[in-house]
């Protein structure tokens, strides 16, 4: 690596002062001499602000881009300096009486390095710590302006957006692919001020109240004792919680259903949960449910996938969708609304829709598309804007209104209120992700942290001294109008009769899954409850299930080797939503990740098989990563992505073997790879495990040449479902995509059958 002038000349100096690295005494000047004054060097020429270094748009807190591009730089110019602008010529070293001597009280530089550094960490959030965030766009197809007149879902508007996901319960550097609820959260910078969707990947929650939420929160989250366990629900306290609080059972059913491990943020669908009130340009309102529907489908993972994961790569959700995008593969989901009719009642078809717990089958009120979501950007950094980010369900435009659901009232409190701790101050609309894109003129002043230089004398309305501005504006002008419903009633703390049903709809869930993913419930009941410590904690739990089906409480209670108790109510049965199942449908293959591990060939024509077998994946839209024993070119032309040592099964939603490679060997090298050990000698056992897992986790498996020996060794019957082995890479790559478009091979899994 070629020194950058500045530095070389720098060593020189600090060398000669130190006797670090540099000549113990430049020849005429004596060791105690001070270094020369002078500037070290000059850049050879201006340097450009690194990429990394320039931050999204920003605004000023009036709303009006601030323009030039060295305001857009958080860094600029080519020294290094201190946060006051000073040029510095060292950052290695404290200023000391000697080079041995005592550090200086006097070095500026030393202490503002080491204050900024002892604050560099602000209060992770206090649920969905874990997230990670991208940039992207809105388009309303305009298909909901006859029931609302928010503007950013008119025909074609189009609309920046940023967007975070998130784990709830963990902390920040907790793993990504546990059991949980996922967060999707939107922020809309529209023409009319910014509009926060606040969502999860699961459309009801733990509590109709939001008064229970610290209950639940410090239930689920880690014992106080032993802060553990991390980001998991396996835990006492929260299914001691969830027993004796029923109205959790359908949130903790879908959490113990595939949907709690996503597997991709980019494969999910997310909710608004609450209903919302539409607002049209004459007052009419509407009642919705907002849905996001993925264009790569609804996936997850299985559970030991899942688990893996969080040793092999804990950064597997936020690594898939920060490569995705880069990678250009931009992700999508659709808006939708389910829609009902605002009546006095705030029924459908007999279900609340102020209850958070209840959801209202898309089979009763189709989901609507309005428009598409793409995401394009990576944040530049993720402090800045992931991390900064705020989000608000108060943060509301002209055409959308809250309904009196009083998980919502609660939530529009609490997200104003954390960000006072999160961010330190009143002034977080400041912070450059969390500007409008709108033009801001309020009447907030000071605070801590404040940016803005606010001109005029009258921050206080009426005035006569700045002219009385700012003016209020009508609905015309596209004021926020809040919609003047009639409220009357007596003081209560009492929840309405129907949110006393904590059963039917997780009952009507349970019958909607396929029977893979009923034994996937199982499992996970099991393995959750059979971590608890507590014998009163499962056996009270057991009875939460048997209100919900005896199949499941019946197998659940097997496993933990407890007996099964009946149920404490009449089951309701009702029509089951196929909507509500992940099995069944075919989506697109675009983007999936196809493992392909490159057999012991003999030579460059195999390489040529190889690369066009690649060269297939890539056309197909997908990702493919060459697997071999070394890194390096194959044949001296063909990338290798992964090694027997790095690669591992849960990277792949499918595997494509072209040999069957033995230990230490290189593949398509000069040797061949069988000669040492003969015709017989065994399969890499990298490779083999590569294989029984792709097979034991239901992806497609495929294979050409000497494949079916590496399958044979890891114990995949070549008859089975999904094993493709054929005599050429490209046909077996075909069925194999064909397999892809329905996620896993389903019927590998034993299921149904034992579900009686
Ligand atoms: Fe919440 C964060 C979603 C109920 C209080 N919530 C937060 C985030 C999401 C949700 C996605 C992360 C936002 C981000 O990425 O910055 N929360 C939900 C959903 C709920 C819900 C879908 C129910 C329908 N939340 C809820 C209640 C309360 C909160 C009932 C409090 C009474 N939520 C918060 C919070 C957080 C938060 C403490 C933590 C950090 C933040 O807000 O900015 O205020």
């Amino acid at each position: 690596e070629q020194s950058h002038p500045i530095r070389s000349a720098v060593d020189k100096v600090v060398g000669a002062v130190t006797g670090d690295g540099g000549p113990a005494e430049i020849p005429g000047v004596p060791n105690s001499a001070p270094p020369s004054l002078e500037e070290p060097t000059e850049p050879r020429e201006p340097l450009p602000p690194k990429p990394d270094q320039s931050g999204p748009d920003t605004f000023s807190p009036t709303g009006q881009p601030t323009g030039a591009p060295q305001a857009k730089v958080a860094q600029d110019g080519a020294y290094l300096t201190t946060a006051q602008g000073l040029r510095l010529r060292d950052t290695d070293h404290s200023l000391k009486a000697g080079p041995r001597g005592p550090v200086l009280l006097q070095d500026h530089h030393l202490r503002e390095k080491v204050m900024h550094f002892d604050h560099e960490r602000i209060p992770e959030r206090v649920v969905h710590a874990r997230g990670a965030g991208a940039h992207g766009v809105f388009r309303g197809y305009g298909a909901a302006s006859n029931i609302t007149k928010a503007a950013f879902l008119g025909k074609d508007v189009e609309t920046p957006v940023f967007v975070r996901f998130s784990t709830v319960i963990g902390s920040r550097g907790s793993a990504d692919t546990v059991r949980d609820t996922r967060g999707f959260a939107t922020k809309f910078y529209t023409s009319e001020g910014v509009f926060d969707l606040v969502g999860n990947n699961i459309p009801v929650f733990f509590i109709q109240d939001a008064i229970k939420f610290p209950d639940v929160i410090h239930a689920a989250k880690w014992h106080p004792d032993r802060e553990i366990p991390q980001a998991q629900t396996a835990h006492d306290t929260f299914w001691d919680f969830a027993g004796l609080h029923t109205e959790a059972t359908f949130h903790t059913l879908w959490n113990m259903s595939d949907r709690g491990i996503p597997r991709s943020y980019r494969m999910m669908e997310g909710f608004g949960v609450h209903t919302f009130r539409l607002v049209d340009a004459e007052g009419a309102t509407t009642l919705v449910k907002f849905h996001w529907k993925p264009k790569l489908g609804v996936h997850s993972l299985v559970w030991e996938e899942a688990q893996l994961l969080g040793g092999v790569d804990p950064d597997f959700h936020r690594r898939d969708l920060a490569d995705a995008i880069e990678a250009g593969a931009h992700p999508q989901w659709e808006l939708g609304i389910q829609v009902f009719p605002d009546t006095p009642e705030q029924t459908f078809e007999g279900i609340d829709l102020l209850d958070s717990t209840k959801i209202v089958p898309e089979e009763l009120a189709p989901v609507q598309r309005i428009g598409l979501l793409t995401l394009n950007a990576n944040p530049a950094n993720f402090f800045a804007e992931t991390e900064q980010v705020a989000f608000h369900v108060g943060h509301l435009v002209p055409g959308i209104d809250v309904t009196d659901d009083p998980l919502l009232a609660g939530r529009l409190f609490s997200y104003l209120d954390t960000q006072i701790t999160r961010l330190a101050g009143p002034n977080f609309a400041q912070i450059p992700i969390n500007r409008p894109h709108a033009p801001v003129n309020d009447m907030l002043r000071d605070g801590f942290h404040q940016t803005a230089v606010h001109r005029g004398v009258a921050p206080y309305r009426p005035n006569s001294l700045d002219g009385g501005c700012p003016f209020t504006a009508g609905a015309a002008e596209g004021a926020y109008v809040e919609v003047p419903l009639e409220v009357s009633g007596r003081k209560v703390r009492e929840a309405p009769a129907s949110y006393a049903d904590h059963f039917s709809q997780a009952r009507l869930f349970w019958l909607s899954m396929s029977p893979v993913e009923r034994e996937h419930i199982i499992a996970a009941y099991t393995f959750e409850l059979g971590k608890c410590y507590e014998q009163a904690v499962k056996e009270r739990y057991l009875g939460v299930l048997a209100n919900i089906d005896s199949v499941l409480c019946r197998q659940v209670a097997e496993g933990l080797g407890l007996p099964a108790p009946a149920a404490s109510q009449p089951l309701a049965d009702s029509p089951p939503s196929p909507a509500l199942s992940q099995i069944g449908q075919t989506w697109p293959a675009d983007g999936r990740i196809i493992g392909i591990v490159a057999g012991d060939g003999d030579g460059n024509g195999d390489v040529a098989a190889l690369g066009a077998v690649r060269q297939a994946v890539l056309d197909g839209g997908l990702v493919p990563l060459i697997i071999a024993p070394t890194g390096g070119k194959l044949g001296g032309t063909l990338p290798v992505q992964r090694t027997f040592v790095t690669a591992r099964s849960v990277e792949f939603d499918a595997l494509l073997v072209a040999g069957a490679p033995a230990p230490g060997k290189d593949a398509y090298g000069a040797r061949d790879a069988k000669a040492a050990g003969g015709a017989d000698a065994p399969v890499d056992p990298r490779v083999l495990l590569l294989i029984a897992e792709v097979y034991r986790h239901g992806k497609p498996l495929g294979g050409w040449g000497t494949a079916s020996q590496a399958f044979s060794e890891a114990g995949v019957p070549a008859q089975a479902p999904g094993v493709l082995l054929g005599d050429d890479g490209t046909s077996v790559l075909r069925e194999t995509l064909e397999l892809l478009g329905t996620h896993r091979v389903w019927d590998r899994f034993p299921a149904a059958a034992s579900l009686t």
